[in-house]
């Protein structure tokens, strides 16, 4: 057998790191030498790797107490190897288990046989066994080492050492450049193996966490630049090094160079640098470019900076408008008149733009900010947007309907956007603008960065929901436990407003009976008879797209109906992701369904009772201290499986958690008996999470914000 010495660096790698190893002791190729090297990692890195090595006497690990970068750490990786062959791996990424064995199977007696690369974004990407391969041969390098990657490459150690393979460690990105350089000078046949495939993870927190080449795209950019020059006049006689280097260049240079100029300052930057390393290019290779940067070219080796920069914003505004005509769709135009000249309009000082559950409805705080400047005859232009327009609603308010073209021009042009939840990314926001985020509800589920979500539906959530939030200059907050969390789940750390939800202030100012009757009979509901409200959450698992949820209600309306009935109506309410429809036929004067009725809050007002599960809406229905229930059938799966909670549901909620039908009858029978039980439970979470709220919060932000 011939051994390998898998050789893997490691930087603050905790999340990932335990998966990276397992499958490594785990390969079907039991003759390997793992050499882990930690680059100084600062997390749990390090007791992961001991807990490893003091069961597989096969590692080797090497501790640097500062962190030397990627190729420092791979050289010496190569410096302790005794392996016949060398394997390099990252230790956010993973294998099948029998990547070492069909590579060492296959390599005869060449100096270095690949495989293939995977971008794993979802846990469904990724297989335990490589099944189906075929064995390639080439002449051509420059192709092999078109990623300009070592991964996924088993490599001859006499190779490397005869040839004094090295990396680059004075840079932190193209580090493997030089190796491969040399290596490719050496070489004159390679062969790779299709189908073989290395588990490149796609890491979704690029914000916390970013992997190298998530960070920062200046210092890719200098890096690049440096090693460019260097290996470009060191190596450049070879035809075969200089071929493949410029052709690298003039990837990135098209890739990264032109999008990084689209940032204010960034040519003024790198301008001299960049005439340096195009002057190296070799002529007829960027003659073959398009007439964009073929005319860039030219200016850049004449040094005419100011002419460069007006061509690239020239290329920018080309490259636009290409993929707008490409694309044909009415919301790229608009988009890209958003961008070109609504938000170059002047700025209208007193206009604001409303919005609420993403247009869905007309409610939470939006809605009671905008009546009470209504109402106090503040002297502004007001702007709703809705899914459907023609609403009833009080006041003139211009009504747009989302993603028209009115929608992109009052964004575009109002000073103040009023929204509680997330605006769309592609709506960039102009300086002068003033964004008030109300938000949608103190957290019980975990919010994005203290999601611990290896695997997201979306593999960008994290980073589209950083650059989206950093938009927001002011953030309502319920309650010091929701600042706290906010400030960390949503890193954010602009003016947070601390005085209640202005959503909630109904429930203080209209907590009297004939409010609350008059609300009843509006909804066509016996003022005899009490009110139990159902209002559930959504789950992130069952749903048939994204934004449209499946729900399957639980509860046996009948059964409730026949016990309950003679002194309750239900009321039932879904979460607005919920896209299927409740069935109340033959429950008619029993059963009303309010799922598209815009504002909770009023619901809330005319109920007697609630019931929820993992919904927010218990924080705000506790301001009106009457009795909750958590019907919680699913708690195991919702609370380890999809979310995770900040607090214990078992010990911190203030009502009991129930599973079924019968127990929800039976509670509410004896509904007096279940508030005694759970007053001081009750006491203790008012006071936690409802004491900000007292009517007030509504005219304290208002006053914060806007003047008369
Ligand atoms: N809501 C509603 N009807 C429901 C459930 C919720 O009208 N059946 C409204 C309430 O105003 C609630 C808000 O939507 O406060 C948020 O709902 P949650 O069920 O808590 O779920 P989610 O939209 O995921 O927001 O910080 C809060 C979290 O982000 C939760």
């Amino acid at each position: 057998m011939r051994k390998v010495s898998i050789i893997i660096p490691i930087f603050n790698t905790e999340e990932f790191l335990t998966e990276c190893l397992n499958s490594v002791v785990n390969q079907t190729y039991k003759d390997l030498e793992v050499i882990l090297i930690n680059d100084g990692s600062t997390d749990r890195s390090q007791e992961i790797i001991d807990e490893f090595s003091n069961r597989d006497s096969r590692i080797i690990s090497i501790h640097l107490s500062e962190n030397k970068g990627v190729g420092y750490s791979r050289n010496v990786g190569v410096s302790k190897a005794t392996g016949d062959y060398v394997y390099f791996l990252d230790s956010d990424d993973y294998l099948a288990l029998n990547t070492i064995q069909i590579l060492v199977e296959n390599i005869g007696n060449h100096v270095m046989i690949s495989g293939q690369q995977k971008r794993i974004k979802t846990k469904e990407d990724s297989k335990s066994l490589v099944r189906e391969i075929e064995l390639k041969e080439s002449k051509e390098m420059k192709r092999q080492f078109k990623n300009c990657s070592l991964l996924n490459r088993l490599i001859s150690i006499d190779f490397i050492k005869d040839n004094h393979l090295k990396f680059s460690e004075d840079v932190s990105y193209y580090s493997e450049l030089l190796f491969i350089v040399n290596a490719m000078i050496k070489m004159d046949t390679y062969i790779y193996i299709k189908g073989c495939y290395y588990n490149k993870r796609w890491r979704n927190d690029p914000i916390s966490n970013p992997a190298l080449m998530q960070q920062d795209s200046d210092r890719i950019v200098t890096d690049f630049l440096e090693v460019f020059n260097d290996l470009r006049e060191k190596y450049g006689n070879s035809e075969d090094v200089a071929h493949y280097l410029d052709r690298l260049f003039l990837n990135f240079y098209r890739r990264n160079i032109i999008k990084l100029f689209s940032q204010s300052g960034k040519i003024n930057k790198f301008f001299r640098r960049l005439s340096t390393s195009a002057a190296k290019v070799n002529k007829e290779k960027w003659k073959e470019q398009n007439l964009h940067i073929r005319r860039e070219f030219n200016l850049l080796l004449k040094g005419k900076q100011k002419q460069y920069v007006k061509l690239i914003r020239l290329h920018h505004f080309a490259k636009n408008i290409k993929s707008v005509i490409k694309s044909r769709s009415k919301r790229k135009i608009y988009v890209q008149l958003y961008r070109s000249l609504f938000m170059k309009m002047s700025l209208k000082e007193r206009t604001i733009v409303f919005e609420s559950f993403l247009g869905k409805n007309y409610s939470d705080s939006p809605k009671y900010i905008y009546e009470y400047m209504l109402n106090n005859n503040m002297n502004y232009k007001y702007v709703w947007v809705f899914n459907e327009t023609g609403k009833n609603i009080p006041g003139n308010a211009k009504q747009v309907k989302r993603f028209s073209l009115a929608y992109y021009y009052y964004l575009g042009t109002s000073k103040y956007w009023v929204s509680n939840s997330r605006l769309p990314l592609h709506l960039n926001k102009r300086p002068d603008n003033v964004y008030l985020q109300t938000w949608h509800g103190t957290p019980l589920k975990k919010l994005v960065f203290d999601m611990n979500d290896i695997y997201s539906a979306n593999p960008n959530y994290k980073k589209h929901f950083y650059q989206q939030s950093r938009r927001w200059d002011y953030l309502i907050s319920p309650n010091q436990y929701s600042s706290d969390i906010f400030r960390r789940a949503f890193k954010f750390d602009k003016t947070m407003l601390e005085y209640g939800y202005p959503r909630n202030d109904i429930l203080y100012k209209n907590n009297n009976e004939e409010f609350i009757n008059s609300l009843k009979v509006r909804l066509g509901i016996p003022i005899d008879k009490k009110v139990i409200l159902y209002a559930p959450t959504w789950r992130d698992d069952e749903f048939y797209e994204p934004g449209k949820y499946k729900f399957k209600l639980k509860l046996d309306l009948n059964k409730m109906k026949e016990q309950l009935g003679d002194e309750y109506v239900i009321a039932l309410r879904m979460h607005y992701f919920i896209a299927d429809d409740i069935d109340t036929s033959g429950l008619e004067g029993f059963a009303y369904n309010f799922s598209k009725y815009d504002d909770i809050a009023e619901l809330y007002l005319i109920s007697d009772i609630l019931i929820t599960d993992y919904s927010s809406v218990f924080f705000d229905y506790a301001n009106l201290k009457r009795p909750i229930l958590f019907f919680t059938y699913d708690l195991e799966k919702y609370r380890d499986t999809l979310r995770g909670f900040y607090i214990d549901m078992e010990n911190d909620i203030p009502g009991p958690m129930l599973k079924t039908t019968e127990e929800i009858i039976s509670a509410i029978k004896k509904i007096e008996l279940v508030e005694n039980e759970y007053k001081r439970k009750y006491d203790d979470f008012y006071k936690k999470f409802c004491e900000w709220d007292n009517g007030k919060a509504t005219e304290n932000i208002v006053a914060h914000i806007f003047n008369k």
